[in-house]
């Protein structure tokens, strides 16, 4: 039997290359390996406000990304989570064996809740609800960037405190992190992760930015004082656009060192630029056959649910056994 993975992506803001880099394009990859879910985890996205129509828009535009990037319906389960009742149901038994301190100490938390006035319970809860997506389906394996490690440490704490308490009933996952592109940086400010909630304008590359757009903020991207490219000394917004072309190019790092040693900085986001726009041109005009077929976009959302939804049930049944829960 192929092990199971497990993944998604939240449907907020707009996917952007580190999305894409980190994560997309690691699952088109091994699709064909395991038996893989890709989820869209809108009941995340709601751990901060999100305008009701904008969220459901939202939903479809990942699921036709996803499509785009060259995930197979036939082969994997595209499915949302709202749509799995269970994701919530274990959400709940796994937050009573989750102790507070675990989660007051998650970094993505302390980052969104300084930026809250007021933080909701389930911002606080996020990393739980990510534990009982992963668990739910007794993943193996869950490919994700870097930023989403510690959460992933998490899952497996969760895990093996529910085992320890009540006996075997979850698989550990392991993390599955990309060798180039797991942390992309932001292009304006190369010390921070490229992140969809950022406001700079140049601070990412979005998967749906027309060539002009793409051209311009990769021109604009902060690199050093130095005169040229030296791999060997570059600072990190050199490395981060090193990094970038390396990812969607799939050169070896002895071919990137010769290539671009000495070169200038301005020739070297030239043919960054180039190479962004290369893949993601192709990219753009599926995503606009795909989203224009909301008919085809249901029913493989649809079916996915309907496929994944008897794993789900069958989880929450054996923990409910296990907790002593009615059955
Ligand atoms: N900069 C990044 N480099 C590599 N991978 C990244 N991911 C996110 N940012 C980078 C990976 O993308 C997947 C989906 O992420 P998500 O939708 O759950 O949102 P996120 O991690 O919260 O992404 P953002 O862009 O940073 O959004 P905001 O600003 O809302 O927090 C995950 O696998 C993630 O690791």
């Amino acid at each position: 039997m192929k092990t199971r993975v497990f993944s998604g992506m939240q449907p907020t803001g707009n996917l952007h290359i580190g999305n894409y880099l980190g994560a997309l394009k690691n699952w088109v990859r091994i699709q064909h390996d395991y038996e893989c879910i890709f989820c869209i985890v809108d009941l995340h996205a709601v751990t901060l406000y999100q305008e009701p129509g904008e969220l459901r828009a939202k939903i479809a535009e990942i699921a036709a990304l996803y499509l785009a990037a060259g995930i197979d319906p036939q082969v994997c389960s595209i499915m949302v989570q709202s749509a799995v009742p269970a994701h919530a149901e274990l959400a709940w038994m796994l937050t009573c064996v989750t102790p507070v301190g675990w989660l007051e100490r998650m970094t993505q938390y302390k980052t969104k809740a300084a930026k809250q006035e007021s933080v909701s319970d389930g911002l606080l809860q996020y990393p739980v609800l990510m534990a009982a997506d992963i668990l739910l389906y007794q993943a193996g394996i869950v490919p994700v960037g870097e930023d989403q490690a510690q959460h992933l440490e998490l899952t497996r704490d969760v895990a093996q405190r529910f085992n320890s308490l009540y006996g075997d009933t979850f698989v550990v996952p392991g993390t599955s992190l990309p060798a180039v592109g797991a942390r992309i940086m932001g292009l304006d400010d190369p010390t921070q992760k490229m992140s969809k909630s950022a406001t700079g304008q140049n601070h990412a590359v979005a998967l749906l930015d027309p060539p002009d757009k793409i051209r311009k903020t990769i021109m604009r991207a902060t690199t050093d004082s130095s005169p040229g490219v030296d791999p060997e000394t570059a600072g990190p917004g050199v490395l981060n656009l090193l990094a970038i072309y390396q990812a969607f190019s799939g050169d070896g790092d002895d071919e990137m060192k010769r290539h671009f040693a000495g070169m200038r900085y301005g020739e070297l986001k030239k043919q960054v630029a180039e190479m962004v726009v290369t893949h993601l041109e192709p990219f753009q005009q599926r995503y606009r056959q795909i989203i224009s077929d909301p008919g085809y976009l249901a029913a493989v959302l649809r079916d996915g649910a309907a496929r994944v939804a008897p794993i789900a049930n069958d989880t929450v049944r054996l923990v409910k056994q296990r907790m002593g829960l009615y059955t």
